[in-house]
C-alpha cells in the first residue's frame, strides 16, 4: 500500500546557501511532514554575509513549471515567497486565477533582513492588485506592512489600523509581523487580523541571535503545511508561530555570518 501524502508547494526564489527562500521552504514541509514541490521565479547567489548575484526566471518557464505540477498533483495549499518584479507576479496571477493549488499563503517579500532588495518598487502595486485579492493570508513583515500599508506603523493603533487597511485590498486574514530590529526589546509580537474580524495578538521571546535567516520563509510554509493538514487559520498560525521560534531558539552553527535557522528541531507541537 502507498502511503497518501499531504501536498503543498512553493512558488518562491532560489537561495544558494539553503537558509531562506524555496530551500526553507521545503525544509519547513519535509519537518512539518509534508510533500513539497517548488516553482522557482528566481535564483539568488548569496551566503551568510549576504546575497551577491540574483538571476529571474522567464515568464514562459515559470508558466511551464506551474502547468508541470496542476498537470500531475493535487496540492492542498501553497505560498508565494519571491516574485522579483511586475512581468513575474502577473505571470503567477494568471496561472493561479483558477485556484489550482487550494489555500494561499502570500509572503510578500520585498528585502531581506540585510538590505537585498527581491523586489522591485515599481512592482508593489502590481502584487497588491494582483495577488492581494487572491490570498487567503499575507504575512508581511513590519517594514512591508509599513511600505504596502503607506502608514508610519509608530504604536500598536497603527499596527491594527494597517491590518484593517490591508484587509481592504483583498486579502482574507492579514498576518503583521512584529518588529525586533531593537535589540533591548523582550517580545516579538505580531498581530493577527482574521477573516471573521476577529484579532489577536501573538507573541515569543526575543533571541538575539544572528541565525535568523528564512524567518519569516519558514513562518508561511509552516501556515501552508498546517492548513494543509487541516487545521483552521488561527490554529496553523499559532502552530507556525511557536515551530518558527524553537528554530530560532535552537540555534546551529553553520556559516560565519547571518546564519540559517535550525529546521532540524524535533518538537512536539501538533
Ligand atoms: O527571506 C526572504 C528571502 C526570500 N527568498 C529568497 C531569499 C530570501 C532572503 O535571503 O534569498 C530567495
Amino acid at each position: 500500500m502507498l502511503n497518501n501524502f499531504i501536498q503543498v508547494l512553493t512558488i518562491a526564489g532560489s537561495d544558494s546557501d539553503g537558509s531562506a527562500g524555496a530551500q526553507a521552504d521545503l525544509k519547513t514541509f519535509m519537518a512539518r511532514g509534508v510533500y513539497g514541490m517548488s516553482v522557482l521565479t528566481a535564483a539568488v547567489a548569496g551566503n551568510s554575509y549576504g546575497i551577491h548575484d540574483s538571476v529571474n526566471m522567464s515568464a514562459k518557464f515559470i508558466n511551464s513549471q506551474i502547468n508541470d505540477i496542476k498537470d500531475d498533483f493535487k496540492v492542498s495549499a501553497f505560498k508565494t515567497g519571491m516574485l522579483s518584479d511586475s512581468e513575474i507576479i502577473t505571470t503567477v496571477a494568471k496561472a493561479i486565477a483558477d485556484k489550482p493549488f487550494g489555500t494561499f499563503v502570500l509572503d510578500p517579500v520585498i528585502i531581506t533582513k540585510h538590505g537585498a532588495m527581491l523586489l522591485e518598487k515599481e512592482a508593489y502595486q502590481t502584487l497588491i492588485d494582483k495577488l492581494f485579492p487572491l490570498a487567503d493570508l499575507i504575512t508581511p513583515n513590519f517594514y512591508e506592512a509599513k511600505k504596502l500599508s503607506g502608514l508610519a506603523l509608530d504604536n500598536k493603533e497603527e499596527i491594527v489600523k494597517a491590518a484593517h487597511k490591508l484587509r481592504n485590498l483583498g486579502p482574507k486574514n492579514i498576518m503583521i509581523k512584529g518588529e525586533h530590529s531593537d535589540d533591548s526589546i523582550s517580545e516579538v509580537e505580531d498581530y493577527v487580523l482574521l477573516e471573521d474580524g476577529q484579532s489577536f495578538w501573538i507573541s515569543e521571546p526575543f533571541v538575539k541571535t544572528n541565525h535568523i535567516n528564512g524567518t519569516g520563509d519558514t513562518l508561511s510554509s509552516c501556515i501552508v503545511a498546517e492548513i494543509a493538514k487541516g487545521k483552521n487559520m488561527e490554529d496553523a498560525i499559532r502552530t507556525a508561530k511557536t515551530f518558527t521560534y524553537n528554530a530560532i531558539k535552537n540555534e546551529i552553527d553553520v556559516g560565519h555570518k547571518y546564519g540559517p535557522i535550525n529546521h532540524f528541531i524535533k518538537d512536539d507541537i501538533q
